[in-house]
């Protein structure tokens, strides 16, 4: 509110609840932007925050469901309008019922920041409420707020660092159990479960998204989410999964075999992508100047001399577009793929989060040698950038060849 100008009101709506099916609703999951300007959880709840001359220099009302015993009887206790003003620093706050009639003065303001009300599922979606805010977009220019959220949510404060911390390490040590547990009598589902079930009992709310856990060729399908078949003896299995926790997810990607021990072609490429993910990481700090498309050219140019010491002869297309066709990472925090709009060719600052993950995939074509043909490997950490060098969240997921077939014959 601080760097907003004079006459400025920011409207910020968290998401409703939203449905699988009929009644069947998802897990709520709040709006990120929201939550971090408000830390409410509960679904259906606006702010509207206006600029002011008051010693805080803004003015925080908030709309939310108010209490009701027979609604919470069947969802639960709810905040209250009273609890919203003790526990969240809200200056006014009222049931969410009567924002229509407050967003209409808001609308008015001088500036007015807010995203549109057709990207989410949230109380600003309702036609009432669309139509008065259509209205005010014809009349004056009503200017994007998650973009300038966003600016604040990519530098981390120390404190989000801390609670980072803690989410990268209930999802590497779900990592080490999974790698332990793992074998050709499980199926892919059953893995996942495995992973869900580890990061819960250390603490995760919730998978930060749906994993990708993939067992031999389904690997080379980078979303494959479908996760239903059986592992089998002599592939490697693929594993995208990271847990929330306190908001902050994790994102980790590790390959292992499902018997426990490498083949010599699945060694041999597993190195090639784990030499490139740890140039990489050296790369993630302020001295190093740099961002993150910059670190992606290294990870392609690295890559291709890696896969040249093993036999592959390549063109830039077919590294880029066939074997390596995705981008070495993104910003991490709040969401998954964070801060969405913003850049990627900015410079790395001190306490940016970001990921490193290179992979490969190799296509049954006879354009790469055919040993490697059906093997898919990622390998994927969570860095804060630093000063000299970075903070890796994941460092305790095992990734050297050695340590994951320590870790695969330690079966418990
Ligand atoms: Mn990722």
């Amino acid at each position: 509110m601080k760097a907003l100008p004079e006459g400025s009101t920011v409207i910020s709506a968290g998401y409703g609840t939203r449905y699988m099916s009929n009644n069947v609703f998802y897990p709520y999951h709040q709006n990120t932007d929201f939550w971090y300007l408000s830390g409410f959880n509960e679904p259906d709840s606006a702010m509207i925050l206006e600029k002011n001359d008051s010693e805080r220099g803004y003015k925080q009302t908030m709309f939310i469901p108010p209490k009701n015993p027979s609604a919470e009887l069947w969802d639960g206790p709810r905040t209250g309008v009273e609890g919203v003003k003790e526990l969240f620093a809200a200056d006014e706050a009222f049931d969410s019922e009567r924002f229509p009639m407050f967003i209409k003065d808001a609308l008015l303001s001088k500036h007015v920041f807010m995203d549109s009300p057709v990207l989410n599922p949230s109380i600003l979606s309702e036609n009432t409420v669309k139509s008065m805010v259509d209205f005010a977009k014809n009349q004056r220019s009503i200017k994007p707020l998650s973009v300038l959220i966003q600016e604040l949510r990519i530098i981390k404060s120390d404190y989000e660092i801390e609670v980072m911390k803690k989410s990268g390490q209930i999802s590497a040590k779900s990592f080490i159990e999974a790698m332990k547990w793992t074998s050709p009598e499980f199926t892919e589902a059953q893995l996942w479960a495995k992973l869900d079930y580890e990061c819960r009992m250390r603490g995760s709310s919730i998978l930060a998204y749906v994993p990708v856990v993939a067992s031999g060729p389904n690997g080379l399908s980078m979303h494959y989410v479908r996760n239903d078949m059986k592992m089998n003896d002599g592939d490697l299995v693929l594993v995208d999964c990271g847990g929330e926790y306190n908001g902050y997810a994790s994102d980790i990607t590790r390959t292992w075999p499902v018997n426990g021990k490498f083949t010599e072609p699945q060694r041999e490429l597993y190195q090639a992508v784990l030499n490139v993910n740890k140039a990489c990481i050296k790369l993630c700090s302020e001295k190093a100047n740099i961002s993150l498309h910059g670190i992606h050219s290294v990870s392609t140019r690295l890559m291709k001399e890696e896969l040249a010491k093993i036999g592959f002869k390549v063109n830039t297309w077919e590294l880029e577009r066939v074997l390596y066709p995705h981008h070495v990472g993104h910003y991490l925090g709040l969401d998954v793929h964070d801060c969405h709009d913003l850049d990627r060719s900015r410079k790395l600052k001190k306490n940016m989060v970001v990921t490193i993950e290179p992979g490969i995939y190799v296509p049954y074509d006879n354009r790469f040698p055919e040993k490697y043909q059906g093997i898919a490997i990622r390998i994927e950490d969570n860095c804060v950038i630093g000063d000299e060098e970075p903070y890796v969240l994941t460092a305790t997921a095992p990734k050297e060849v050695v340590d994951i077939e320590y870790c695969c014959a330690n079966t418990n």
